[in-house]
């Protein structure tokens, strides 16, 4: 579904006095707040083909109807997305699901929406049916040689499939690990996995002008398995990363840590070190649980902003291009594109927020070791409003100021479902 640009602009429009009044205290009162704008503009963040459906659990999922059924529907929503927000604008795909059967229509339809194409995702944690063998016991883990070399194999063709899209970095995620004590030997499971992880960095295309090609190793506290992970945390991620050599890096994904693990610290060490690849958002109050970003512990992903601006600031980094910024996330009772909407949204205002932190006077009051000083200089930013400048970085890229009412307003979804049917159910969940 294709969206008039003339929604926005009445939007916009009826909009206009009250965002205004909202703004003017940002334009008056605060230096930074045009600074602020022109990185939010700057700043997008890439959706997954897979959060365009409904997700689910092992106990069921409720599709919401109207979902994409190929590549080129997920694309289109993604374009809307984008459309209504100016900070959508890359999409993320899952391999097998997400082959493109036409490369250059899938490029050119990409492009039409403003649309990039972020890290391409692997998947060797369940099994096709087409597949010859199984990863019940593991894939780049395998005790068998000949399983190992199916899941390089898929991973490489995945980088391939990448590279004719444009794409400029694979994520591995492993679901390798045991289940109960004595199931696995921690070492060779390693061994076994960074030198599978050996082949298929081997395998990155070389740098050229146009690319510069990242693997992204994604590490994840427990499930599938749960006794053990082979990529269970930071540290091995970190060390496979090392090993692997200078295009390898971590990828955090905010729900695989073990309950209150300090994610903010784990990201300015990594930073520090040159080994922070990307992120995966969402929230969580358990586990995995995949919620949107924000909904949980917002004061959390402000503190992780606030670590990347400072880490990437301190190492000369770009905030838009040097990391990969990634959602992943379930919606389990909401409608996937409201909450995609909802998760830009609060990933921009936390980097708004992190923005805004005075770091001379955060320094100095670090230096002085005045605590109450410190946390009163984060919490003030953190407690301060600034969707109006999330809004107006909307507005200037063409956005409009409330996408989530707009969305609501024109009816996307009975739209959707009109279009494409009430029992769709997308891929690659
Ligand atoms: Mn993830």
């Amino acid at each position: 579904m294709l969206l008039n640009p003339q929604y926005i602009a009445d939007h916009n429009q009826l909009r206009s006095d009250s965002h205004r009044s909202k703004l003017s205290y940002w334009a008056n009162e605060v230096e930074k707040a045009e600074f602020v704008i022109q990185k939010l503009i700057d700043f997008q963040i890439a959706i997954p083909s897979w959060a365009l459906g409904t997700g689910g659990t092992r106990f069921g999922r409720f599709s919401g109807g109207g979902e994409p059924r190929s590549l080129e529907e997920k694309i289109d929503d993604v374009g809307l997305l984008h459309a209504l927000n100016r900070s959508s604008g890359a999409i993320s795909l899952h391999i097998p699901w997400d082959i493109p059967k036409d490369v250059a229509a899938i490029r050119q339809q990409a492009g039409s929406h403003g649309l990039a194409f972020d890290a391409v995702n692997s998947n060797t944690f369940q099994d096709q049916s087409d597949q010859p063998l199984s990863y019940k016991f593991g894939s780049l883990q395998h005790v068998d040689k000949a399983v190992r070399q199916q899941a390089i194999d898929h991973n490489i063709e995945v980088i391939r499939h990448g590279e004719a899209l444009g794409s400029q970095a694979l994520t591995v995620w492993l679901s390798d690990g045991s289940c109960f004590p004595g199931q696995l030997n921690f070492r060779k499971a390693f061994e076994r996995t960074l030198e599978s992880l050996h082949e298929i960095y081997a395998a990155l295309p070389p740098d050229s002008d146009t690319a510069r090609w990242k693997m992204f190793v994604e590490y994840k506290a427990f499930e599938p398995n749960f006794y053990s992970m082979t990529v269970g945390d930071w540290g091995s991620s970190f060390l496979y990363a090392s090993k692997l050599g200078p295009k390898a890096y971590t990828l955090v994904d905010l729900g695989h840590h073990l309950p209150n693990a300090n994610i903010e610290q784990i990201v300015a060490i990594l930073l520090q070190e040159g080994k922070l690849g990307g992120f995966h958002f969402n929230d969580s109050k358990y586990g995995d649980d995949d919620l949107t970003a924000g909904s949980i512990k917002p004061y959390q992903l402000f503190l992780i902003f606030n670590e990347l601006v400072d880490g990437m600031d301190a190492h000369g980094m770009n905030h838009a291009t040097d990391l990969g910024w990634m959602i992943d996330a379930s919606h389990n009772v909401k409608d996937p594109l409201e909450d995609l909407l909802q998760s830009v949204e609060a990933i921009q205002i936390a980097y708004a927020q992190a923005l805004l932190v005075d770091r001379v006077a955060l320094e100095e009051a670090r230096e002085a070791n005045d605590v109450v000083q410190a946390q009163e200089l984060l919490q003030d930013v953190f407690r301060s409003d600034v969707r109006p400048l999330v809004a107006e970085a909307r507005r200037r890229a063409g956005g409009a100021l409330d996408p989530l009412a707009l969305f609501r307003q024109l009816n996307v979804r009975d739209s959707l479902i009109r279009e494409r049917g009430a029992k769709t159910v997308a891929t690659g969940l």
